[in-house]
């Protein structure tokens, strides 16, 4: 008789991966019934965002800039794999050890969804019925991996090099399963059988798992009994993942989005002037298009957030705490306005910068409403995933156009933007003012709270620091000798840009031509269209002026704290 006691490395493997599946699956879809942030793969990751030392998360900002969530996602699944793996690896020698390697998974994911902000008792649940359904699948698929030796109705022996030489082992009956012939497989040995056991019709599934018997050597590996539980798994597990997606709330948002009508402002933004965009191939557009605008933020998946059910409410420091309601704002002065964002992770010469039209309420007289205390300097705000994010009442109360925004260039706010409803604070890095999916602000003090980023290394307040880019010609490219065009963009966020100067292989500092702006809210765009560029390489650099007087300084600072510094440089060949 030819069989086998242990199940092939692939089959073991293979069992384990797609009950990981199933795990992921019916989780997902569980999330999709119960509440969509208690998906544990996303709230381990989540977790895993939270708890990476801020270095390495910088690290993984600057390398793999904004894929960085589809790297770390990819991560975790990859380490799911291999765990799932292992796990069905140790099933196929002893079932129990599977389970109990399944049940560290549930607590890990029953752990990270317990632990995200606004979870309950409920959260559990997805993880409890995946790693459920998950110890449901190993079990079975392990058991149906095996066939009973003399059954051979799907069993398959030679074909792929698995089994070992017959060794006679006592079956549990004491019987020993002695020189059996190649084709015994057959026939049933009737001296391996347990006489109690009924002649099985077809395919005989065993009670548990023969694996785990001393005398499993009389049960074959039935390939494909295996792999049609393998694909019926496969198939519970896409259909689960599959329904849990559309159940989680993206269908519904979505459908919400598209049915928002804006309102007018009744505080238009002023015009935008004619010489604002110089509309140079190349060269950052004046209004940066929703589908180029960077993003960054710490949301492995994007908040969904139905307007329908969105509230903010405002407390901490003020007299009356107030909750208001997504009609509520729109039914409040509505306010348009052209603001340059970026983020304080953006190095010299970085992405992670765009200007939007923007259309909100004032933040300001929100907070009135609420009456903000005397004392209070700080507004920490949270989103709908529990981020922090800690604003200088004194800025957001001085009379900018600081904003709960809902609209983003002409449309509702894209949801990775912040859908419904987000902060916008001309002056400020996004990680200390722009709070997306906000659903809570407290009045506070400086000296009683902290955001998000600040014990993570950051700096607790970030106002913008003025800089400036060159977008033509681009870092390391080859260009042809004659007349080129230089040509970038230049912020200072709610001060404004005097003067951009460049200079070209360190030689005398000449005065860029400035596009118009219409507020010192937004950038400006610059040009210098005459050099003439002679073959060789050169350097090119730039520095900008802000309306308070200030130049950018050569020294160049990293990004933590607070904003990097110097000056941007480019190198091209001509030739
Ligand atoms: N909820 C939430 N809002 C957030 C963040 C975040 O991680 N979560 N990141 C902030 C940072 S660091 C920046 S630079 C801006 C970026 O906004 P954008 O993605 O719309 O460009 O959002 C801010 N708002
Ligand atoms: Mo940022």
């Amino acid at each position: 008789m030819h069989s086998n006691r242990r199940m092939p490395f692939w089959a073991a493997a293979l069992i384990g991966l797609v009950s990981g599946a199933v795990a992921v699956g019916v989780s997902l879809l569980a999330a999709g019934l119960v509440k969509a942030s208690a998906f544990p793969v996303v709230a381990v990751g989540n977790a895993a965002v939270d708890l990476t030392p801020a270095a390495l998360k910088d690290w993984a900002i600057r390398t793999f800039g904004e894929n960085d969530k589809a790297v770390l996602l990819t991560g975790i699944l990859l380490v799911l794999a291999g765990a799932a793996a292992a796990v069905g690896l140790l099933a196929a020698r002893d079932i129990r050890r599977g389970l109990a390697g399944l049940a560290v998974f549930g607590v890990i994911g029953v752990a990270a969804v317990l632990t995200r902000p606004d979870a309950g008792p409920v959260d559990a649940l997805p993880t409890l019925v995946g790693v459920g359904a998950a110890a449901f699948t190993l079990h079975r698929l392990t058991r149906r991996a095996f066939a009973p030796a003399g059954v051979p109705a799907t069993a398959e022996f030679d074909d792929a090099g698995w089994h070992t030489p017959q060794e006679d082992l006592p079956a549990p009956d004491g019987t020993r399963a002695t020189s059996v012939t190649r084709d015994a497989h057959a026939t049933r040995p009737s001296d391996t059988v347990p006489q109690d056991r009924p002649e099985p019709a077809g395919r005989y599934v065993p009670s548990t798992p023969p694996v785990m018997r001393a005398g499993a050597d009389r049960y074959a590996f039935d390939r494909r009994g295996l792999l049609t539980g393998v694909l019926g798994a496969a198939a519970v597990a896409g259909a689960g993942g599959l329904a849990g997606r559309m159940l989680s709330g993206r269908a519904e948002v979505g459908v919400a989005r598209a049915g928002i009508a804006l309102p007018g402002p009744a505080k238009p933004a002023p015009a935008i002037p004619a010489g604002a965009d110089l509309k140079i191939k190349g060269l950052s557009s004046f209004i940066t298009p929703n589908a180029d605008f960077y993003r960054v933020d710490t949301a492995l998946v994007v908040p969904q957030v139905d307007p329908a059910d969105w509230t903010l409410t405002i407390h901490g420091m003020v007299d009356r705490p107030v909750e208001i309601t997504f009609a509520d704002l729109m039914k409040r002065t509505v306010i348009e306005a052209d603001v340059t964002l970026c983020c304080v992770s953006n190095e010299v010469g970085g992405p992670y910068i765009g200007n939007a039209r923007w259309l909100g309420v004032s933040l300001a007289d929100v907070l009135r409403d609420a009456g903000v205390q005397k004392g209070a300097d700080m507004l920490l705000s949270t989103s709908a995933d529990g981020w922090t994010c800690g604003t200088p009442a004194d800025v957001v109360l001085d009379g900018r156009n600081a904003l709960l925004a809902f609209a983003m260039n002409g449309e509702a706010l894209p949801v990775d933007h912040g859908f419904p409803v987000r902060q916008v604070v001309p002056g400020l890095y996004g990680y200390v003012s722009a709070t997306k999916w906000v659903t809570d602000i407290k009045v506070t003090r400086f000296d009683q709270d902290e955001a998000y980023w600040t014990p993570r290394g950051w700096s607790a307040k970030g106002p913008v620091k003025t800089q400036s880019r060159i977008d033509l010609p681009k870092e390391g490219t080859t260009i042809r000798p004659g007349r080129t065009v230089i040509a970038g963009v230049a912020w200072a966020q709610h001060k404004g840009i005097d003067a951009v100067e460049v200079r070209v292989d360190r030689g005398p500092w000449r005065q860029a031509r400035l596009a118009e702006a219409p507020t010192a809210d937004t950038w400006r765009q610059w040009v210098i269209d005459d050099w003439e560029a002679t073959p060789g390489t050169h350097t090119i650099e730039v520095r900008a002026t802000d309306a308070t007087g200030y130049t950018q300084v050569i020294d160049r600072t990293p990004i933590d704290p607070d904003g990097a510094t110097g000056w941007h440089t480019v190198s091209v060949e001509v030739a």
